[in-house]
């Protein structure tokens, strides 16, 4: 089936979101089976610098992660570091031979700019590490495992960053010039391209804080120089793509924006909920999936004023041109989503301490279902509201599920995410049959990896990873069969319970 008919029917069958009577896993009253949509696409994703390992193999130069994981060891909470990571840049068959295991229809992976560009730049392009991507890319559609591209999770190359980084407005040449070297490359295999993932977390968590790597923690000056930048970079290679690549390959382009929702704490604070939503998603989807674009206007307002009354001469948060703005207005084709937990909102006073610009606090209550990560907490009923304010605030556009999932500290007996990742399934149906255009859905994360600050001490996989092994032995959790039943039957059955005892590969693949 040529792509765009694909494509074409993922959208009418997504009006015609077929599903039972409604299941109530949370009750246990009524447990009955609810269908996916016809066309549905299900995955698992993972990231380069979390899985790959090899970080100085074969040419790859060094990165932002090399540099904070070396440089300062114990930053990270277990002092490791992804130089070895799951090995993946050597084990591309078996983690090719797990996702034909769990019957997937994609496989969400990033490239590493350093392992291709040594450089940075184009005038190097290193063969063994694109080597690396075309085996894994060749061995995933020999199975009918379509790729999903993301070309930036969070791996700078550590030159870049000693220029600037996402705060030199240079950096839009310099990842738009990488992003046609990967659509030159594998532009006839991937027909699916994320620019990047969660600006969120790389301007806010790494220039405004210290979340992630550079851990510059220059808040409200930097991350908003980040954002500028990151959004006109991430628009200039969807134009690249669109004008240059497209015609020929037919492929979309997108981007993977993290978002959490934000529960209002009661009526009075539901002007605080909307602050949060549009401080949050709003700030990078806003410029993108608006028809007026731009950043949301009440945050432009909120720190052109408070700007101002801390001597600033000019605001703060950094304009686009009104090229860049059209630029950037309308930049993908599809609204890529990681979504992972909620909070309880409400507006707190207004300080200009610390660059705090949008008066709003929140919490999670210590009655939600909680993971092994402090963050996460298992709010269902927060995935379904969030993708109702996406399809009424972003005129309802084709969504997919770049990530979602649930950690433990470890073991194949994954009751807890298995009950995560039903009832968020389950949300997400509820979101369909009430006209949310859902196409696809990816699990997070295909097997465990190195988790940013935390390590290794968080593991979200499917597959269990023993990072003592030599090999690093990849192992099903419970909760991998339950995926696999899931995908194989298009169906959410709330009562299966798995035998663990064999893995097949799934017919098909
Ligand atoms: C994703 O980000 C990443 O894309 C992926 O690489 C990662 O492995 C996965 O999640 C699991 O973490 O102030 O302490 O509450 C998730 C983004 C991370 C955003 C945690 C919110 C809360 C930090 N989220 N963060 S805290």
């Amino acid at each position: 089936m040529s792509h765009t008919l694909r494509w074409v029917l993922i959208l009418a069958a997504s009006f015609f979101a077929v599903s039972n009577a409604k299941a109530n896993i949370l009750n246990g009253v009524k447990q009955s089976i609810r269908n996916f949509p016809d066309g549905f696409m299900f995955g698992a994703a993972t990231a380069s610098y979390q899985i790959e390992g090899a970080w100085d193999a074969d040419g790859k130069s060094e990165n932002i992660w090399d540099r904070l994981t070396h440089s300062i060891p114990c930053r990270i909470k277990d002092c490791s570091n992804g130089d070895v990571a799951a090995d993946s840049y050597n084990r591309h068959t078996r983690d090719v031979e797990m996702m034909r295991e769990l019957g997937l229809d994609h496989y969400r992976f990033s490239l590493s700019w350093s392992r291709i560009l040594p450089t940075s730049f184009p005038d190097v392009i290193n063969d063994a590490g694109v080597q690396y991507y075309n085996n894994l890319i060749n061995a995933m559609l020999k199975y009918n495992i379509e790729p999903m591209v993301t070309l930036y999770h969070w791996d700078l190359p550590q030159k870049l960053q000693e220029m600037g980084g996402w705060t030199n407005p240079h950096v839009v040449d310099w990842f738009a010039d990488y992003a046609r070297v990967a659509f030159e490359l594998f532009g006839d295999r991937v027909k699916y391209w994320m620019t990047m993932n969660e600006p969120h977390e790389i301007c806010n968590a790494g220039y405004g804080g210290m979340g992630k790597a550079p851990q510059l923690n220059f808040k409200g000056l930097a991350d908003y120089m980040c954002a500028k930048n990151l959004l006109v970079a991430h628009a200039k290679a969807y134009h690249i793509y669109n004008d240059e690549f497209k015609p020929k390959h037919g492929g979309v382009v997108g981007m993977a924006i993290s978002a959490g929702w934000a529960e209002p704490e009661s009526e009075e604070h539901v002007e605080a909920s909307n602050e949060a939503l549009l401080f949050g998603i709003g700030q990078y989807a806003h410029p993108i999936y608006t028809k007026e674009g731009d950043f949301p206007q009440i945050m432009k307002e909120k720190v052109a004023v408070k700007s101002a009354a801390q001597g600033y001469y000019r605001s703060r948060l950094i304009e686009f041109t009104p090229e860049e703005l059209d630029m950037v207005r309308g930049s993908a084709d599809f609204f890529g989503l990681n979504h992972y937990t909620s909070s309880i909102v409400y507006r707190s006073n207004v300080t200009l301490a610390n660059n705090e610009d949008s008066d709003v606090s929140s919490y999670q209550p210590s009655s939600w279902p909680t993971s092994a990560s402090s963050w996460l907490k298992q709010v269902p009923w927060g995935f379904h509201k969030l993708l109702n304010y996406i399809r009424d605030t972003y005129d309802n556009p084709v969504v997919i599920i770049t990530e979602n999932g649930f950690s433990t500290l470890g073991g194949l007996e994954d009751d807890e995410r298995i009950s995560y990742y039903r009832e968020y399934l389950n949300a997400m149906l509820d979101a369909i049959e009430e006209g949310c255009n859902v196409a696809g859905y990816t699990a997070w994360s295909l097997m465990d990896n190195f988790e940013w600050l935390e390590g290794y001490t968080e593991r979200f996989g499917l597959y269990e990873v023993d990072f003592t092994s030599a090999n690093r032995t990849r192992t099903p959790r419970k909760s991998a069969f339950v995926y696999k039943e899931i995908v194989r039957s298009r169906a959410l059955d709330p009562l299966y319970e798995p035998n663990t005892n064999v893995m097949t590969i799934d017919e098909g693949h």
